[in-house]
């Protein structure tokens, strides 16, 4: 199968050629996209070098998917253009997330939507990715009623030039910031830009694209997203109030036998989820589970999960593989 992957150059274009690879996706020719500045540059993939194209000569070679890391405004102009050729686009802007007409999937919870007549499919938001993944087998059996959440997320979510600056900081060097303030030995409460209602773009996708996915508009749900200098994955601090009352047991061996989902929860021997242990895995780690004694039927807990991988490209190569088997692509 002809693959395109559009963005190839990037952090979270790189991720999708190493899981594409890794998972021995059944990829006949790849043709790595990027800007301008970059066709003619060569990316690697499983030892052989392949040249970058731009997006004209991608559309010309027909590649049956396309899986899209380039942002939203790329992905306004260009993917409708793949979609017209008939190229399934997988998007992981959050260009076409909220648009009612589009599927946004989470394979372990609703791949079930796809069919072959959708062109452009989103991929959700790696906050949002990994915190339904963890929700959904508790929702199905206790009902979710609210969700308060607050992140920890790693600088790997900017993208390159912010690992630059925290590397750089580290070393003492004064490089380009990719944040208004330093990073390292620091928080930034704030990731993305700030809306009308005093939540940020980031937190106001976690409520919304939940909502979507889980296909719930009554779960209620608010958000404080927080960039931390960490770089393997993104953390969540969650607060569930469920419908009806649940066992804890009965959560934790709902959690462990949840599709994607490794439990880590073992507070006697400090074992609990940290995102230097979740760092290149697919998995989503989940812990330091416990009932919250201020509120019925309300649990916290903890998920860790690599935001390049499951939040990025991992969910990515997963909805293209499952087109595939269900013989969706054209
Ligand atoms: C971050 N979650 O960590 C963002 C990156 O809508 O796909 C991904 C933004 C998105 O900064």
């Amino acid at each position: 199968m002809k693959v395109a992957v559009v963005g190839a150059t990037g952090l979270v274009g790189t991720k999708m050629l190493q899981v594409l690879a890794e998972r021995n996706f059944p990829v006949t020719e790849l043709i790595p996209v990027a800007s301008e500045k970059s066709v003619g540059k060569e990316v690697e993939y499983q030892g052989k070098k392949y040249k970058v194209v731009s997006m004209t000569d991608a559309i010309a070679a027909k590649p049956a998917v396309a899986l899209f890391s380039a942002g939203g405004s790329t992905s306004l102009e260009w993917a409708p253009k793949f979609a017209a050729a008939g190229i399934t686009v997988i998007d992981n802007s959050s260009a076409w997330r909220m648009d009612p007409a589009k599927p946004l999937v989470v394979p372990e919870l609703n791949a079930d939507i796809l069919t072959a007549t959708d062109k452009i499919i989103a991929n959700p938001n790696c906050s949002t990715i990994q915190m339904v993944v963890a929700l959904n087998p508790l929702h199905k059996k206790y009902g979710i009623k609210r969700l308060v959440v607050s992140t920890y997320q790693s600088v790997t979510g900017t993208g390159v030039k912010a690992v630059d600056q925290l590397m750089n900081e580290r070393k003492g060097i004064q490089g380009e910031m990719a944040y208004k303030y330093p990073i390292d030995l620091n928080v930034i409460p704030q990731i993305d830009v700030f809306l009308d209602n005093g939540y940020t773009k980031e937190e106001m996708k976690m409520v919304n694209e939940t909502k979507k996915i889980m296909r719930d508009e009554t779960i209620r749900v608010t958000a404080t997203t927080v960039r931390i200098p960490v770089m393997g994955g993104h953390s969540e601090s969650v607060n569930v109030e469920f419908a009806q009352d649940f066992d804890l047991n009965e959560i934790r061996s709902l959690l462990s036998s949840a599709p994607g989902v490794v439990l880590v929860d073992d507070p006697a021997n400090a074992q609990y989820p940290m995102p230097k242990d979740a760092h290149e895995k697919d998995e989503v780690f989940v812990g330091r589970l416990r009932r919250d004694e201020s509120q019925p039927n309300t649990l916290n807990m903890w998920i860790v999960s690599d935001n390049l991988r499951k939040g990025a490209a991992t969910n990515a190569v997963q909805i293209a593989e499952y087109l595939q088997q269900k013989g969706l692509l054209s």
